[in-house]
């Protein structure tokens, strides 16, 4: 790999593009990731390549759900591995969340390296690889999930996916909190949370407000969820991404 200059004024995005090469390297990251990371870096450029307020304040309510839900799980695919296998172990501690790969290009393969990868960072317990249940109305190989993971859960995070299955678990009565740089994406439209940020800066911040959290009573987490407004945070990543500005409040 080329060395970055630390002066670099793309360096940030150039190091995460190669995370997700390394990642493919490694057979943890798809082919298909690669592709990815190039539309969200385009969203990312777009949005000024930091978190806007609205996504601040989607952190904290994701924050907020995962430590209310009596079952969380954090679904974990081949680019999310790649891009933050850390972080994500991190905001499972800080959330009595469990970590489940689950993968739209499956093979066992690859889920095999995942786990793995997330053990190397970390991770004692990783669902994914029993795939015991299905999610209904899913053809394809994402519906695999594990029966004591994201089938009885009752909040998921799902970052980074193509939609479909985010629908599908909405329609299991799940909470979904969606990581996701396109605003008009189906899974951030249909997540109760959408959290429309990078997934390098959204992980670390929705710990971050877990930790700040950890303390406060069921009645001031509830607060916090219900001060959320999705079609707000929506329509506020939309404005930035058209007009380069934030609404006014
Ligand atoms: O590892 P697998 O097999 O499960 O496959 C994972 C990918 C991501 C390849 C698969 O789910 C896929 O093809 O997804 P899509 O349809 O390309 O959708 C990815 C979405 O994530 C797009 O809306 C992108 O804008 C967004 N995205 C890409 N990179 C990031 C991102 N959102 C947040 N942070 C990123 N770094």
């Amino acid at each position: 790999m080329t060395e970055i200059p630390e002066d670099h004024p793309r360096r940030d995005s150039l190091v995460t593009r190669h995370r997700i090469e390394d990642g493919v390297d490694a057979g943890i990251t798809s082919r298909q990731g690669l592709i990815a990371q190039g539309r969200g870096e385009a969203y990312d450029y777009l949005l000024g390549e930091e978190t806007i307020p609205s996504a601040d304040d989607a952190t904290r309510a994701a924050a907020a759900h995962l430590l209310l839900a009596d079952h969380p799980v954090l679904s974990v695919n081949g680019n999310v591995a790649a891009l933050v296998p850390g972080e994500l172990v991190e905001l499972a501690d800080a959330t009595g969340a469990d970590l489940e790969v689950n993968l739209f290009n499956r093979t066992e393969e690859r889920v095999d390296a995942i786990v793995e990868h997330l053990r190397e960072h970390g991770a004692t317990d990783v669902k994914g690889q029993a795939a015991d249940a299905r999610i209904p109305g899913l053809e394809h190989e994402r519906a695999k999930v594990d029966a004591d993971g994201i089938y009885e859960a009752d909040v998921v995070l799902v970052p980074l996916e193509d939609g479909d299955r985010a629908e599908a678990l909405a329609e299991m009565g799940k909470t979904e909190l969606v990581v996701d740089l396109n605003p008009l994406s189906r899974s951030a439209q249909t997540a109760a949370v959408p959290i429309v940020d990078n997934i390098v800066r959204a992980v670390p911040n929705v710990t971050r407000h877990a930790r700040e959290l950890a303390d406060a009573s069921r009645e001031e987490l509830d607060a916090v969820v219900d001060a959320f407004d999705r079609e707000t945070a929506l329509e506020d990543a939309e404005q930035r991404i058209r007009d380069g500005v934030d609404r006014e409040a």
